[in-house]
Parts: structure tokens; C-alpha cells; sequence
């Protein structure tokens, strides 16, 4: 069925055209034709999600698995405005949505009409691309023309010519955002107008879309400069930096070649999901505790890059953020097709193209010999030692719930972490390479942790589980509002009863307004919510409850299951503390 609207048809046409068939629809009136033109459309694969900020994280999840354009779908007035906070992740995290807003047509906007606002431009500057669809004329020209506020009507053309140029406008529109959010991994928005009727629909539609519209994405790769593949030679400590990337960035071929040379050091993240040994994984474990060494200067000098090439996306380290703006590279190149950050204020060069394509020409001119990768390593394996020790002997706390976690989440295990101290906790720790690892560092908010864990998992293949603090858990408890969460989904809802990062932050006071105002201190368990969401429930205290209850946890069930861990806030702070001192002690 099609909507009679010939823009809402164009809408649908130009997304089966381009392949883009993922539709999250929240309810409402104005986007009917859309909500009923894409559901009964066998091609398209719809999720019905009410609240619009959860749908909006949701849709984020399935863009970053299936790494194409996912469709959201609202009604008019203020709903699209909770979207903004996914939109903005998206936007700063390369994950390419569509936003598609249902409007009334521009003569009934604030006159007083209900449920209307201004729908243009409302994501500001967090977005690619804000436009609006023209309104169709040929569909209830009676109100157009009783409104007599909109100049669409045009005395010197008929109703048809203009129309022709309506429809002319919103393909060549549609064909180039939906285009950009593709190739560029960017939410785009489109604001549709739509005049009432809105529920009449026809089997075979009227509109028929010219020819042009296709995935066109060639001309975005660069030729690398050339400039560039004489670095090898030329010095002797590279660093390659990856921030957050989808697994399999770099193929093995390009691994091995970088891992034999000894110039080269490789530092990666959690959500890098790139490994090899000769990688170094746990960038604060290495260089947090150099900061509390008086030789500190000395030693950030010897580990300093001359040349920094950057991969991926953002960076979750402060610690790496600090030291190369402290002691920063001679060069900076950032490769990838999408944004270059100037993170390190050094200046950025953008080579525009894949990182598969950059190193096979770099790496051709392999190797002068250098010490660089050896100085690396001994800091390294030192680090590790002293790790190793300082967790066996160490009291219940966070640390200790990830030490656990880290050897007992099964390696065909998806894993989606909350921000802020889940993500830097899991920094420290080696958990299995199989274990591919997202986490919204885009704009890292709390607010939609769970949704995206949801959306990504009904995307992919492979079982999820999310590991959470508290707070971001009951920030998005719509996230479990809906029918898509299956019995293999898993949440670890490390409770420690607020916000325990800004106990680990500086500027830390252990007074009444801190713990009210900042830290938010409360009481809650999620053994309710559990319940009303179908949920099997544990909550344990201890290290051997946790222990025991994770041999059990990743079972098979029919039911999704949340593991909350309820831990000591300040015996965590301070751990955390203390193991960053033992290390830079060692
Ligand atoms: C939407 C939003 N509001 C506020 C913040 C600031 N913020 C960062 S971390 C955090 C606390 C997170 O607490 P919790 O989820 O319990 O994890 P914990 O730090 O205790 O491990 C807050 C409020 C944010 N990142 N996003």
C-alpha cells in the first residue's frame, strides 16, 4: 500500500531504491502515511518504539551494526525533539540516521494549531543536514487554497506544472541526503509537510522516480599524498592511535605488516575491537601512572611519537589526550573518509581516504629499526606485573567487579558499555578479542545506553550484554519499552549507588552538597523494573556471589536476565586510587 501523498510515496520509493529498509516508527497521526506506507510494505523491516528519545538510541544500535542509514519516524509537535540527544551521538560518533518528521504544512503553524512547533532546523548544529520536503499541491488544494497564506500557489503556472516541480525538488532532495548520511555516516534530517487527509492509501503508486537516484559514493576517496609514504623512512617513533572502530577496520594482512616494525607502536581501546600482542590495549594501566612519577617528564619525553596517525573515531582516554598535548608529535595525520579532529591541537592533516588503502602504500617502504616499539613494551609488561599483583590482593570494589567480569563474559558475547566509569574501568582490563565492544562516546551521555544495547542487538547475530552503572541505567529504563529485547540479552547493572566517576574525578569532596548535587546518591534497585519487564533478576553483594552467579548468567533462558552488582562507592574511589599508585610504584 502507498500513501495517496506523492511525497510520502516519493519517501518511500527513493528508500526502496536505495536499499535503506529499516524503519523505527514511533505513534502519531500527522506521519500515518509514512507509518502505514512503510508497514505494509514487505521490503521494509518496522519497530514500533513509543518514546521517541529510546527509539532515537535504538535506531542508533542497528545504524552502527548494519553501517547503513536506519529511517526514524515521528509525528508532529514536540516529539522530534527527543531525538536530539541520539542525533547528536550519531552525529559525533559517524552513525548515519535518517530522521523523518511528519508536519503540518507551513499555513498552520503557529496560528494556534495543537501539536505543532517549529519542526525546522530543531537539531542547531548537531546534525549534517535539517531540510524540509516541499508540500504537494495536487493533494487537497482546496485547503491550500483556503489557508491563503502559502505562496505555493502560482498564477502564472498550472496546479500540474507546479507540481512537477514539487516533485522534481523533494527527489532530487531525498536522493542527496540520503546519499550523504550513507557515505558520510551522518544523521540527516527531513521535515515533511503533510495536509490532511492522511489515511488514504493505493495499491499501486503515481509517482515515479528518475533514474538518478543511486548510492554514489567514488568520488570521496582520495588519492593519498604522496608526501605521506616516505614517513616510514624518514623517523623513527610512529604512533598509531585508534579511537572507537567497528570491527575488522584493519584486515590481518595490514596487522602483520605493521607489527613488524619495531618504529611502529599500535595504541588502541576497548572500543578500537582491534588486537594483536604486539598492541598495546590498556593505555591508562601504562600511562596514568606515569603522571604521579617525578621522573614523569623524562619518561612521557622517551614515549613521545614524532609522528601521530590517528584511526576511528573518538578517543575514551584522557590520559593519551593529556600526554600528547603535553609533549605533543611533530606530525598529525588523522586517516578515514569522515571527520579529523585536531585533538591534540598540534593541527590535523586529513587523508581523506580508507586506512586499508593508506597502510598498504605506507607500509611497502618498511623498516628503520628503532627502539620504539622495545620502549613501549618493557613499560608494558610491567604494568601488567604489577596489575596482576595489585588486583589478587585487593578488596571488593569496581576494579575487582571487572577483574571478574573479564575472563567470564563468553567470547561470542556482543558487548555494549555505559558511559563513564563502566567504560574506563573496562579500559584496564584484557577481556576476550572476540568480544566486539561499543559504547556511545560520541557525546558520551548516560541517557541512552540501554536503547542503543537493544537496537544493536536485534541488528546482530550474536547474544549482548550491556554492562551499566546505575545511573544510566534508570536514565533510559525505556530502553527495555519494547517487544525486541530477547532472551539471550543480558544487563551487568553495577550499582554503586550514583555516580560513581566524579568520586574518581578530580576535584572530589566527600561532603553533603558533592554527594546530593554531583555524585546523586540514591537508593534504588532495579528488582522492580526486572519484574515489570520480564526480566529474571539477581543481585549480588560479594565477589564469590558474583563469581557463582556469572557461571550461570550467560545460559541459555527464555527469559533476558539483569545481574545487578552492588558495590561500595568510596571503597571504589579509593581502589581505584591506590592501584593506579601501586602501579607507578612497581
Ligand atoms: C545525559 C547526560 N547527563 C549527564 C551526564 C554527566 N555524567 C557523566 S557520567 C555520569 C554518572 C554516571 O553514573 P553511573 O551510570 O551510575 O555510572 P558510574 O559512574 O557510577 O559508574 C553523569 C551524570 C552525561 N554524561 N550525560
Amino acid at each position: 500500500m502507498y500513501p495517496v501523498i506523492p511525497s510520502a510515496q516519493t519517501v518511500i520509493l527513493t528508500c526502496l531504491k536505495l536499499g535503506i529498509t529499516t524503519v523505527v516508527i514511533s505513534p502519531g497521526s500527522r506521519n500515518a502515511p509514512l507509518a502505514i506506507g512503510f508497514a505494509s510494505n514487505d521490503a521494509f523491516k518496522c519497530y514500533s518504539i513509543v518514546d521517541e528519545r529510546s527509539a532515537g538510541f535504538f535506531s542508533l544500535g542497528i545504524a552502527q551494526q548494519i553501517k547503513k542509514p536506519v529511517l526514524l519516524l515521528c509525528t508532529s509537535g514536540s516529539a522530534i525533539l527527543n531525538y536530539a540527544p541520539a542525533i547528536a551521538e550519531a552525529f559525533y560518533s559517524q552513525i548515519p540516521l535518517i530522521v523523518l518528521s511528519a508536519d503540518r504544512p507551513k499555513y498552520k503553524i503557529n496560528i494556534g494549531d495543537g501539536q505543532t512547533i517549529d519542526q525546522s532546523k530543531v537539531f542547531g548544529n548537531n546534525i549534517f543536514s535539517s531540510d524540509s520536503l516541499k508540500q504537494d499541491i495536487t493533494h487537497n488544494l482546496k485547503a491550500i487554497t483556503i489557508s491563503n497564506r502559502q505562496k505555493i500557489l502560482n498564477s502564472e503556472l498550472e496546479v500540474n506544472e507546479i507540481q512537477i516541480k514539487i516533485q522534481k525538488f523533494n527527489e532530487d532532495l531525498l536522493n542527496k541526503r540520503f546519499n550523504e548520511s550513507f557515505v558520510f555516516r551522518k544523521p540527516v534530517h527531513i521535515n515533511i509537510p503533510l495536509e490532511e487527509p492522511l489515511y488514504d492509501f493505493i495499491e499501486t503508486p503515481c509517482v515515479k522516480l528518475n533514474n538518478k537516484v543511486k548510492f554514489n559514493n567514488e568520488k570521496l576517496i582520495k588519492k593519498i599524498d604522496s608526501n605521506f609514504e616516505n614517513i616510514i623512512e624518514k623517523y623513527s617513533k610512529i604512533m598509531i592511535l585508534a579511537g572507537s572502530c567497528g570491527p575488522n577496520y584493519l584486515d590481518d594482512k595490514i596487522i602483520d605488516k605493521i607489527k613488524r616494525n619495531s618504529n611502529i607502536v599500535v595504541l588502541t581501546e576497548s572500543t578500537s575491537n582491534l588486537h594483536d600482542d604486539s598492541f598495546f590495549e590498556n593505555i591508562d594501566q601504562i600511562i596514568a601512572p606515569i603522571e604521579l612519577l617525578k621522573s614523569k617528564n623524562d619518561l612521557f619525553s622517551s614515549l613521545k611519537p614524532e609522528i601521530l596517525i590517528t584511526i576511528g573515531g573518538m578517543i575514551i582516554s584522557k590520559k593519551i589526550k593529556s600526554f600528547l598535548r603535553n609533549f605533543p608529535p611533530n606530525i598529525h595525520l588523522h586517516v578515514g573518509i569522515n571527520d579529523a579532529n585536531d585533538t591534540y591541537f598540534k593541527g590535523v592533516k586529513h587523508v581523506k581516504t580508507t586506512p586499508k588503502i593508506f597502510f598498504e602504500k605506507l607500509l611497502e617502504k618498511t623498516n628503520s629499526a628503532s627502539n620504539y616499539h622495545k620502549a613501549w613494551n618493557t613499560l608494558s609488561k610491567k604494568r601488567f606485573l604489577a596489575h596482576e599483583k595489585f588486583i589478587k590482593k585487593t578488596n571488593y570494589s569496581d576494579l575487582v567487579i571487572f577483574h571478574i567480569l573479564s575472563s567470564r563474559i563468553p567470547s561470542k558475547y556482543q558487548v555494549h558499555v555505559a558511559n563513564s566509569s563502566p567504560v574506563r574501568y573496562l579500559q584496564l582490563f584484557k577481556f576476550s578479542k572476540l568480544n566486539n565492544t561499543f559504547c556511545n562516546r560520541g557525546t558520551s551521555g548516560i541517557e541512552g545506553s540501554t536503547s542503543t544495547a537493544v537496537g544493536a542487538s536485534v541488528a546482530n547475530n550474536t547474544p549482548t550484554v550491556l554492562i551499566t552503572g546505575d545511573l544510566s541505567f534508570f536514565y533510559d529504563i525505556n530502553g527495555l519499552w519494547n517487544n525486541y529485547i530477547s532472551s539471550d540479552f543480558r544487563i551487568i547493572l553495577i550499582n554503586n549507588s550514583g555516580g560513581g566517576i566524579f568520586r574518581i574525578l578530580p576535584g572530589f569532596k566527600d561532603d553533603e552538597i558533592f554527594s546530593k548535587y554531583i555524585e546523586t546518591k540514591h537508593s534504588l534497585n532495579a528488582k522492580q523494573i526486572a519484574k515489570t519487564y520480564g526480566f529474571k533478576y539477581q543481585n549480588k553483594k560479594t565477589a564469590f556471589g558474583v563469581k557463582f552467579a556469572l557461571k550461570t548468567f550467560f545460559k541459555k533462558s527464555n527469559r533476558p536476565k539483569i545481574l545487578e552488582i552492588t558495590t561500595p562507592s568510596h571503597l571504589s574511589s579509593s581502589t581505584l586510587k591506590n592501584y593506579f599508585k601501586f602501579l607507578a610504584n612497581s
